[in-house]
């Protein structure tokens, strides 16, 4: 078993446990995240219990989280990126929410480019885990089950499309992007359920497009690079789609600082050429 295949298996234990207890853990917290988003409880339990099971591992070499503003240093190994809880602000909603790991070769700030390995919990009706490493040529789906991990099948995004979700309010997007959202709403069903994780799985099971456009609020996107958006462009990318801040793929934005923000497209490779249209000189 390799330093990857460690992570994989630490990500799995702990994602069962979050799963059987988030429940009880739901409620706000009242302290703000290093990007100033009001932290529940769920938010730093998990993160907790993550960095417990990860910066032990032999070949961990640091650990940061979207919720601690400094990354810990664990010895020598992969620098671990993760979100312990994407979409948190479902959970009064009792909607889905997730994990997402990235597992970069050199220590952070980095661009995707340094990504060894992503992984995706989703927690919905049941618990799926979806990892794109350097060292496979597929992207492995596995069904979290007590007791055994199921490998569900391979994910290549289907060459139809069929959802499309983008964030934030028109009033906020470039009048381009919302022609081009409106345009693809009359062929495509829309879809935006307020956790990345969730709306991806969408994009990855029916084909499409999720985004989240810089805005007023946030000018620079709100996802985050490290936690959030370029370990799910390695993913997409990876299962035969594309990545996008608008002008480039994801993993060639280079952050100067941990919390770093982008805006965010994920989809088919037609989709996203469509968006750099419509964003090109924006
Ligand atoms: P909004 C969750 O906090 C997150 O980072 C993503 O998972 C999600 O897509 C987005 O923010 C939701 O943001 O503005 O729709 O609540």
């Amino acid at each position: 078993m390799n330093t990857i295949d460690r992570i994989e298996r630490a990500v799995q234990e702990t994602s069962h446990y979050v799963k059987r207890n988030l429940g009880t853990h739901a409620g706000k917290r009242g302290q703000t995240n290093p990007s100033d988003e009001v932290q529940t409880h769920a938010d730093v339990w998990s993160d907790d219990l993550f960095f417990d099971a990860l910066a032990p591992l032999d070949g961990v070499g640091s650990y940061t989280s979207e919720e601690r503003s400094e990354t810990v240093d664990c010895g020598e190994g992969y620098a671990i990126a993760i979100d312990p809880l994407d979409g948190s602000g479902n959970l009064a909603s009792n909607n889905s929410v997730g994990t997402i790991v990235g597992v970069y070769d050199r220590p952070l700030p980095a661009s995707g480019r340094h990504l060894v390995a992503a992984m995706m919990v989703l927690h919905g009706p049941y618990t799926t885990m979806t990892v794109a490493r350097s060292d496979s040529d597929v992207v492995q789906e596995y069904l979290l089950r007590d007791g055994h991990n199921e490998r569900r099948g391979v994910f290549e995004l289907p060459e139809d499309y069929a959802v499309v979700g983008i964030a934030g309010k028109p009033i906020d997007r470039s009048e381009r992007l919302n022609a081009l959202a409106e345009d693809l709403q009359r062929d495509l069903k829309l879809r935006y359920g307020g956790a990345t994780v969730a709306d991806l799985a969408q994009v990855l099971e029916y084909g499409g497009l999720f985004g989240y456009p810089k805005s007023e609020v946030y000018p620079e996107g709100k996802l985050r690079v490290h936690f959030e958006a370029a370990p799910l462009a390695y993913l997409v990318e990876a299962a035969g789609g594309a990545s996008s801040d608008g002008r480039q793929s994801l993993l060639d934005v280079d952050p100067d600082e941990l919390h770093a923000r982008t805006p965010t497209f994920l989809g088919n490779v037609e989709l996203i050429e469509q968006v750099e249209e419509a964003l090109g000189d924006d």
